[in-house]
């Protein structure tokens, strides 16, 4: 049985985390393949708000086993804390929850790399959600990382001191101010890895192997978008794993030939956090109305998102390099009220129009070229079925289609699960 994926487009927070709660009763598995905590998926059902950051985002359906791949870098602390709200809803994740032995650790000084990294930036900074997350994963490269397995032997305390030294060692370089009590930060992660500990540690890629022979369904979830991969992406505003496609086969140990639908997932229009290059952003009230209606604050941080037209150079970029085989439009009720849209068709770079997305798209390279679209103005939210949609929409989305050749095969209406139109 193939393993599908699904995948964010875009700069993140394209509402994976709903998509795949809907899909979840359609698949046996579902894997996290690459990122960790600074992934931010929220979940709305029940009049509820759920906000997951490395746990899969099948942990509230029943029947599905959820797993975090080898690819997924895990900090115990937010772990524990994510689990700790699990409990509080009764999700009994006991039975349904498998961690990869081969995942790496985030440990207390991870964070603070991070945070002396981009301290030392001043002005360059990444704009990272300050998780560790790049220090981790330098760490698994550098070939001196701490992984889930190392908890199970028993010298593994020693092995921790050993690298969070170094670590301190490393903080003192940047030669920046920051503040922390390693000492109760440690308290934490020794508590926060007991707790990790009481889990289901295994080997995953062989799990993954074996259920695929069973004929298991298994839906990999994708985090953060493909705008943020470390080789694809907007280098060096990118976050520190593969988040397109291929992050699935060696963040699962999925072999290439084994990727069925690949489900690309975008917003109407786009947003990103943190810093980098956005060639559509708005500085004006649309821009304003999109972060106001769409309530554009970051799921981990809560920082603002920027906001700003959709970009078709990008949006095509992202397609072939995941080959989408579906798309999955969100958000497109937040659009409603807006006279005109724009979509960004091309890119004017170094005063030649290109339809391909460039090695740079900083602004003093790159203008975009917008087509303009009628808006429309119905609610779209209490809509259930695809010929309800407005003829303007009708439009945004067959415009989108053909351009991308791609099936767009859900128009997302709202956050709750129920408000999702398949076509
Ligand atoms: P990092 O933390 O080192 O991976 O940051 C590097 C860049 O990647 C961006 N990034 C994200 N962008 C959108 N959403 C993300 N997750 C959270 C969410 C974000 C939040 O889902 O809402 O709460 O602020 C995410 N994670 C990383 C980040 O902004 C940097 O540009
Ligand atoms: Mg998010």
């Amino acid at each position: 049985m193939a393993v599908d994926l699904l995948l964010g487009l875009q700069w993140g927070d394209e509402g994976k985390g709903k998509i795949v709660d809907v899909l979840t009763s359609k698949y046996n598995i579902i894997a996290r393949f690459q990122g960790g905590p600074n992934a931010g998926h929220t979940l709305v059902f029940n009049g509820k708000k759920h906000v997951l950051h490395t746990i899969p985002s099948g942990i509230f359906h029943d029947e599905a086993m959820n797993l975090v791949g080898n690819g997924v870098v895990i900090d115990p602390v937010i772990f524990k804390k994510e689990l700790d709200k699990l409990e509080e809803q009764d999700v009994d994740y006991r039975k349904s929850l498998l961690i990869s032995r081969k995942a790496h650790i985030i440990l207390p000084t991870h964070r603070l790399l991070d945070a002396a990294s981009e301290a030392s930036k001043g002005k360059a900074k990444i704009g990272s959600t300050l998780k560790g997350i790049g220090p981790t994963y330098m760490d698994k490269t550098g070939r001196n990382g701490m992984r889930v397995g190392d908890l199970e032997l028993s010298d593994w305390k020693e092995r921790y001191r050993a690298l969070a030294d170094k670590h301190e060692a490393m903080i003192g370089f940047y030669n920046v101010e920051i503040q922390y009590d390693l000492a109760e930060l440690e308290t934490e992660f020794f508590e926060a890895v007991k707790v990790l500990k009481s889990l289901k540690f295994i080997d995953s890629e062989e799990y993954v192997y074996q259920a695929q022979k069973l004929g298991r369904t298994i839906l990999a979830e994708g985090a953060q978008g493909s705008l943020l991969d470390i080789d694809f992406g907007t280098y060096p505003f990118v976050t520190s794993s593969n988040t397109t496609a291929a992050g699935a086969c060696t963040g699962l140990g999925v072999a290439p030939n084994q990727i069925g639908e690949v489900f690309g997932i975008f917003k109407a229009y786009t947003t990103r956090v943190g810093s980098g290059p956005f060639p559509t952003e708005l500085f004006d009230e649309d821009g304003a109305t999109m972060a106001k209606v769409g309530h554009e604050f970051g799921a981990t941080t809560g920082r603002a998102r920027r906001c700003g037209w959709l970009d078709l150079v990008a949006l095509k970029y992202a397609c072939q390099v995941n080959g989408v085989t579906q798309l999955m439009m969100m958000k497109a009720d937040v659009l409603s009220g807006f006279e005109k849209l724009q979509i960004c068709t091309a890119y004017k770079y170094k005063g030649e129009v290109i339809e391909h997305f460039p090695y740079n798209i900083e602004p003093e390279n790159v203008e975009p070229i917008y087509t303009e679209f009628n808006g429309w103005s119905e609610d779209l939210t209490k809509m259930s079925n695809d010929s309800e949609l407005p003829q303007a929409l009708n439009e945004y989305i067959v415009f989108l289609e053909k351009a991308l050749e791609t099936p767009i095969t859900v128009v997302s209406v709202g956050p709750d699960r129920k408000e999702t139109i398949f076509r």
